[in-house]
């Protein structure tokens, strides 16, 4: 079984479609093992985005992470990191699918709305960054045995 992080961006929260996303990782048959509503430090920000230091996009990228409370969330299924990015969309919004998460709710790249992890290990490494071991949920979906 895999595990992928997740993070509801602050314009999603803003703009309150914290239901709306989770919903749909939910009727997909992902089981949520933890879930966090927290607003991101400096440290945090700097190192769930450290790939990406130096990029043109970064100063902005960081700043708007830091604009607001954001919903953190491990994710756990068979195949979990490509679903949950297929689910997403692209990073562009303008090349999103329909009917992808940032194919119907995102205008542009900076504020896509959410974060999930592209890798094993970055999601390893992203989860830590806002979970401990014992934070993370072990237990069964009733619909287990049917998806
Ligand atoms: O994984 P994903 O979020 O789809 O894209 P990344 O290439 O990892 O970039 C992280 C984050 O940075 C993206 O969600 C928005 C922002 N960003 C940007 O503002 N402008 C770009 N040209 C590329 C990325
Ligand atoms: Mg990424």
């Amino acid at each position: 079984m895999e595990r992928t992080f997740i993070i509801l961006k602050p314009n999603a929260v803003r703009r309150g479609l914290i239901g709306e996303i989770v919903k749909r990782f939910e009727q997909r048959g992902i089981k949520i093992v933890g879930l966090k509503f927290l607003w991101m430090t400096q440290e945090q920000c700097e190192r769930l985005y450290e790939p990406h230091k130096g990029k043109p996009f970064y100063q902005e990228l960081v700043e708007f992470m830091m604009s607001g409370p954001v919903v953190a969330i491990v994710l756990e299924a068979p195949r979990v990191i490509e679903m949950v990015r297929h689910i997403v969309g692209a990073t562009d919004p303008l090349k999103a699918e329909a009917g992808t998460i940032r194919g119907e709710f995102a205008l542009t790249v900076t504020k896509n709305l959410i974060h999930a992890s592209d890798s094993v290990e970055n999601a390893e490494r992203e989860m830590s960054i806002f979970f401990r071991p014992d934070e993370l949920i072990d237990y069964k979906l009733d619909i287990q045995d049917d998806i």
